[in-house]
């Protein structure tokens, strides 16, 4: 009799062979250039498709191993997510300095001007699970790993310069208050909840970064578009044994720019991968993203000259104080090649840090110290998690007397695995280096063993309000828009006043402002103060993201929603405009097939129009033909194309055959001179020129819902 591989009938399917199996089942088979499946033991397999059975209708037989292994493989797929961070997106690249900075720190990749090290970089939200939403409000953490000759480097920052609480102890019930309510397990992914606002509500040192939270830092357009900052103040240390203090930045060469509320609850929905994918399309187009590492270096008699504590990470130090000196840069320029392999997997850790870089007493940072290397071993499963090719150092080599433990991929080699040993040469393995080894600064400790926070660390109304202050009008607006928000979904009325109290003692116009939007019954009483604020703080402007926006449209997307005898010729300046600019032209058509141009040519779709909402753009076009605009103005998700567009502030071209979708759609009427009539192909760079601006926020005044 025939075996059940044989005489299997052959299919193409384009240029692949397969075989058709007994029961219609699918098989490709090994030749040529096609590898053989194998087991993880490395046996062929021969059939893929079918269990070995007791006859054709079964049972199956315990015997079959490749089966069991499979499905064993699979069973254990999943790892434990990171309790917090878990959602992230990352990407290889190198960081190059622009000089030596020997004399502020030995650190290795800082010595050789233009000296590439590698570098991995993971990005990330808080409070989500790992399937959540990018575009929930909330900080952006900007984890970067530096391959450096002499071992790995890790900044574990976030996009926001200060953090919620002084100290470590407290991380916990910040956290816990932050994610889904215990009892029944959501809301996912938001901070607009009693129980995060009770807890707000209760720790004042929160107050400056309530209010970078209610900014639009917490809604970035892009990662390609936000700061990154190490947080806490850190340590340099030269060869000569001299420490200067440091706290470090990432500057986009992007640009800064967020999105409006509205719009990222929209996004959401049409696409909850929007930072990943973003990231992805920009990196495999070759557009790569650059930030610039920053330094505010100083020393203990700067330190001591403010008011507030530089170990404190509630506490920025402004930049028109303190310029930040910008060192080198950092280029992203590879996706991974497995998502689960690099980004799931790679393992930060604020104490991994290189000879010339050191600790402050900062008490988060050294609650920081103990936690990472302890998460890591519940999600990685072995402290062996630094033998994972993402984790291990690249450029330097490890050779240590620790063996042995789960997953072991390189114990030591030969008979020493303890020193100090008296076997000589390479048997007797590595020893210490005095010279060259890791030396943490000598600094004089002292003082009394008891849980206490100091004085210095008391004052939590005067950077709040210095960050409210030194926002625009329109980015002020948007903060009040953002508590209201939040507080509107907060059940507990006493929970609402008590936050708006702390709001009195940081602006007072925010707090009426909060406490109108929620017809709070009457104004409470300021918030007991340790310390009163500081009301005449200078503005920082470098706080402000429309003050920091990008120069161009570079690497930006316009949306254009094309319909059948779209103008061939506008269409095709638009498109040499947007790309003269370095920006994407993506074609929005009712159907994916794409449209007929007026000059008969087929311009394909990239989105279908309803999965291609204009939230998904930094600008818009509407290039219809008078047929086309007829036919869309009855299109639901067309009229929300433009009314999102233009409630979003967004610039819009247009072609005078396309007015009456805007007629249809309530806006016509309303358009003003973000909006821009595209009647010849030589304008549209015009419109690209315009849409440098990003949003036009006049509009705001008129457009704002609530
Ligand atoms: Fe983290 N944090 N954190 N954190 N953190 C983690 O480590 C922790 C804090 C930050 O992409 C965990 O590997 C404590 C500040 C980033 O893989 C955990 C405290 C800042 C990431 C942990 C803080 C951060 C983490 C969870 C208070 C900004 C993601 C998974 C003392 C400077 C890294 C993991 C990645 C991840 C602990 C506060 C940034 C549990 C105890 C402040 C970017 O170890």
């Amino acid at each position: 009799m025939a075996n059940d591989f044989e005489n299997r009938p052959t299919e193409r399917f384009g240029d692949v062979e397969f075989q058709r199996g007994q029961g219609g089942e699918v098989h490709q088979v090994a030749g040529g250039d096609v590898p053989t499946l194998t087991t993880q033991q490395g046996i062929p397999v021969a059939d893929d498709q079918n269990t070995l059975k007791a006859g054709p209708r079964g049972p199956s037989l315990l015997e079959d191993q490749h089966f069991r292994e499979k499905i064993f493989k699979f069973d254990h797929e999943r790892i434990p997510e990171r309790v917090v961070h878990a959602r992230g997106f990352g990407a290889h690249g190198y960081f190059e300095p622009y000089e030596s900075l020997s004399d502020i720190t030995s650190a290795d990749l800082f010595q050789r001007a233009g000296e590439q090290t590698p570098v991995f970089v993971r990005f990330s939200t808080v409070a989500g699970n790992k399937g959540s939403p990018d575009l929930a409000r909330d900080v952006r953490g900007f984890a970067v790993k530096f391959y450096t000759k002499e071992g790995n480097w890790d900044i574990v920052g976030n996009n926001i310069p200060i953090f919620f609480i002084q100290d470590a102890i407290k991380f916990p019930d910040l956290i816990h208050a932050a994610k889904q309510e215990p009892d029944r397990g959501f809301p996912q992914a938001q901070t607009a909840h009693d129980n995060f606002w009770d807890y707000m509500s209760l720790t004042p040192e929160a107050m400056a970064m309530v209010m970078w939270i209610m900014s639009d830092r917490t809604i970035p357009r892009s990662l390609r578009f936000m700061e990154g900052f190490g947080i806490h103040t850190f340590r340099f240390i030269n060869a000569a044994g001299k420490s200067t203090f440091v706290k470090f930045h990432w500057k986009p060469k992007q640009g800064m720019q967020s999105v409006v509320w509205n719009e990222a609850l929209k996004i959401n929905g049409a696409d909850p991968d929007f930072h990943r994918r973003d990231m992805w399309d920009a990196i495999q187009a070759g557009d790569y993203p650059e930030w610039e590492l920053g330094f505010q270096l100083f020393d203990e008699d700067f330190a001591d000259k403010f008011d507030f504590d530089i170990l404190d990470a509630t506490k920025i130090i402004p930049e028109e104080i303190l310029p930040v000196k910008r060192v080198g840069k950092m280029v992203l320029n590879r996706c991974v090649d497995n998502f689960f392999a690099e980004t799931e997997q790679v393992a930060f850790h604020t104490a991994n840090l290189v000879p010339g870089i050191d600790h402050t007493n900062d008490p988060l940072l050294q609650g920081r110290n103990f936690s990472y290397l302890d998460t890591q071993l519940k999600r990685l499963g072995s402290p062996n998690f630094t033998h994972i090719p993402v984790n291990a150092p690249r450029n330097a080599k490890v050779c240590n007397f620790q063996q042995d433990g789960h997953m072991a991929m390189h114990n030591p080699k030969g008979r020493a695995n303890y020193e100090p040993n008296s076997w000589g040469g390479e048997m007797g393995g590595p020893r210490e280096n005095p010279e060259r080894g890791f030396k943490s600064h000598p600094e004089e400790v002292s003082g009394q063993k008891r849980r206490i926070r100091a004085e210095s660390f008391a004052d939590h109304y005067s950077q709040a309000r210095q960050f409210y202050v030194s926002q625009t009008e329109v980015e002020q607006g948007h903060m009040a828009l953002a508590l209201t928000f939040e507080l509107s979904k907060v059940e507990t009325p006493a929970i609402r006043a008590r936050v708006v109290s702390h709001l009195l003692n940081i602006d007072e116009d925010l707090a009426k402002k909060v406490a109108t939007g929620l017809r709070l019954e009457a104004m409470p009483e300021p918030a007991p103060a340790a310390m009163p604020t500081k009301m005449d703080l200078a503005k920082s402007p470098a706080l402000s993201i429309l003050l920091n926006g990008p120069e161009s449209f570079k690497g930006r997307k316009i949306g254009v929603l094309v319909s059948d005898g779209v103008d061939a010729d506008l269409l095709g300046g638009l498109k040499k405009a947007a790309e003269a600019e370095g920006a994407m032209v993506k074609i929005v058509a009712p159907m994916i097939g794409g449209v007929t141009a007026s000059d008969g040519s087929m311009v394909k779709g990239d989105e279908k129009v309803d999965g291609g909402p204009s939230v998904l753009f930094d600008a818009v076009a509407v290039l219809l033909s008078a047929e086309g605009a007829k036919t869309l103005a009855k299109e639901p998700t067309a009229k929300d194309f433009v009314t999102d567009a233009f409630a979003h502030c967004k610039f819009i071209a247009y072609s005078s055959e396309a007015m009456p979708l805007f007629e249809k759609a309530g806006i016509a009427s309303d358009m003003d001179e973000g909006c821009m009539k595209l009647g010849a192909a030589s304008e549209a760079a015009r419109f690209v020129e315009m849409c440098r601006k990003v949003r036009h926020w006049p509009r705001e005044a008129m457009v704002k819902a609530v």
